[in-house]
């Protein structure tokens, strides 16, 4: 498609610590990129990474007006910067997956009739029914998984609807939650949104449809029929069908931008809005993977996602619809322990500085001399356990490591749970696979050659630090055109192609072959001793 250069495409990305936009024009350059952080330009919300982490340590929250006010403050921001919306023909987006808005009754009336001369904080500030949205981190809500998998049959017949077993981040089960704990505020509700869809409302001014990508991490939607799983619904809580809306394509366009974007911002009235998705399904598409590469994002949260045709959900992993190709999938691996923990270890054993973490992977040997960590500083989420668990070359635990020592172990058990979790979903490393790295660690080369040694692999990246938001604005322009059929990968031919960015070390397999029977046997032990200690409890 010939758009050249005078047009522009936006994707939004709604992360965990911070909201980030990437434009690109119709030739596909990276012509804008702007991002708000919610804990340093945000501080009256007083989040931590974004969050709020409650006492009990498991209910984790984000205020859903922080989202709203950085969008006020990131499109000032960018037109300050001279940024020319009129040139804008499409826009899409991504949201951290399955984070939940609850939207009061009257909200809509609200986001129908946006006054252009208010900034959106002041015109939506009553519109949540609840203040606090759920997010990804949270895992509170273990009974309702229960419950839903024994309602449905069981994990693996949940799995084989939804894509997932129950997770007690997805949607479904912390809508069960506030449905029981919450009623008013559950009786107040008029819609509950995605983070995705919950953004794409706020461009389109009316209710935004979640599209099937980030609906298939809620444990409510058949990933085969794309529809909501009546059963699901049912043991969620009543009346949900209307209280979700109907789902759409992540390719579909939902309409045009409201007359509040085009009044205030100088948007044209014909700007469209294609459907938001997750974020991992945004970073699918920003990275164009192909069938046969790996994905390994590392944020807040740590993924390993592939491009798939045939799924076969099993009860470990997620299966979610591919958000560029209906007929597709994409399998998923989360980790909860990714950047916050690379953090912890660098303030405590690197003065904070990431150049002398850098310094320790590079003075430290490949296989860290048999030395092996496990850093689970918050309750993971693959495999479900919890606490840090050091062990020397002779297999013994022990309480310390050397500060160098230390480090390199983190990286090493991290890149090892990949990729051993990455083969029990039936991955194969094989000669020319490209593992593509994104996410904001992906910045650090020590780090990526330390992956690139774990899987014995080629390490590529990609030049914008935030592969969702390309993805994204990649989506907003193939959503122009989808409907006729157009394919997003042909369509995307021309884009630049991922760099190649490390290369294994010779030896790397000899090494890491037998430490990652090592660290499969470990973690299955320690994921044994943390189900006996809960059954003691
Ligand atoms: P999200 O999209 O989940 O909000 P990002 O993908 O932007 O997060 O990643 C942010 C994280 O990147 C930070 O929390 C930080 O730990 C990590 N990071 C940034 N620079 C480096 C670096 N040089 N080395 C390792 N990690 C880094
Ligand atoms: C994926 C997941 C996280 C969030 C935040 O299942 O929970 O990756 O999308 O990035």
């Amino acid at each position: 498609m010939a758009e050249g250069a005078d047009s522009c495409f936006l994707g939004f990305d709604f992360s965990t610590q911070q909201l980030k936009v990437v434009a690109v024009n119709g030739n596909l350059e990276v012509i804008h990129q702007s991002s708000v952080q919610f804990d340093s330009d945000l501080p009256e919300f007083r989040t931590h990474g974004g969050v709020h982490i409650h006492d009990d340590k498991l209910t984790v929250t984000s205020p859903a007006l922080m989202w709203v006010k950085a969008l006020d403050v990131l499109l000032e921001k960018m037109r300050n910067s001279g940024f020319d919306f009129s040139r804008v023909k499409a826009i899409s987006g991504s949201g951290q997956q399955h984070g939940s808005v609850y939207w009061r009754k009257g909200a809509r009336q609200t986001l129908n009739n946006l006054d252009p001369r208010k900034q959106l904080q002041d015109i939506l500030q009553e519109c949540f029914a609840v203040q606090d949205s759920p997010v990804w981190m949270d895992s509170s809500t273990s009974d309702q998984c229960q419950y839903l998998e024994e309602a449905v049959g069981g994990a693996q017949r949940l799995a084989d609807i939804s894509g997932s077993r129950a997770y007690e981040r997805f949607t479904g089960n912390q809508i069960a939650k506030i449905y029981r704990s919450k009623p008013n505020e559950f009786n107040e509700t008029e819609r509950i949104s995605l983070i995705s869809s919950f953004a794409s409302s706020l461009f389109l001014g009316d209710y935004g449809s979640i599209d099937f990508s980030d609906g298939s991490g809620m444990n409510l939607m058949d990933i085969f029929q794309k529809q909501w799983s009546q059963v699901c619904l049912d043991a969620t809580a009543p009346q949900l069908d209307k209280l979700l809306g109907d789902l759409t394509p992540s390719t579909a366009v939902l309409g045009c931008v409201s007359p509040y974007y085009t009044q205030r911002y100088g948007f044209p009235e014909s700007c469209k809005v294609v459907a938001f998705t997750g974020d991992n399904p945004g970073s699918l598409a920003g990275m164009r993977l192909q069938e046969g590469d790996l994905a390994v994002s590392l944020g807040t949260s740590d993924t390993v996602f592939l491009w798939i045709q045939d799924p076969k959900p099993s009860i470990e992993g997620h299966i979610f619809c591919n958000p560029v190709d209906c007929s597709a999938y994409m399998a998923l691996i989360c980790f909860k322990n990714g950047s916050f923990t690379r953090e912890r270890i660098r303030d405590e054993f690197a003065g904070g500085s990431w150049e002398r973490f850098s310094s320790a992977l590079r003075n430290t040997p490949m296989g860290n001399n048999g030395n092996l960590g496990v850093y689970f500083d918050v309750m993971e989420i693959t495999p479900p356990a919890a606490g840090v668990h050091r062990f020397n070359a002779e297999g013994q635990r022990v309480s310390s490591f050397e500060q160098e020592v230390e480090i390199r172990a983190l990286i090493e058990g991290q890149f090892l749970a990949k990729r051993v979790h990455a083969e029990k979903l039936g991955y194969k490393i094989i000669q020319g696979t490209r593992v593509l790295a994104t996410g904001g660690a992906s910045s650090n080369k020590d780090i990526l050659q330390v992956l690139c040694d774990v899987f014995n692999a080629a390490v590529y990246t990609i030049d914008v630090a935030n592969s969702s938001c390309l993805g994204c604005a990649y989506r907003a322009l193939h959503g122009l055109v989808a409907e006729t059929g157009a394919s997003f990968t042909e369509m995307l031919r021309n884009a630049p192609e991922p760099q190649l960015a490390v290369r294994p070390t010779p030896g790397a397999k000899e090494v890491y072959e037998p430490l990652m029977l090592r660290y499969a046997a470990l973690e299955a032990q320690l994921l044994k001793d943390h189900q006996k200690s809960l059954n003691l409890l």
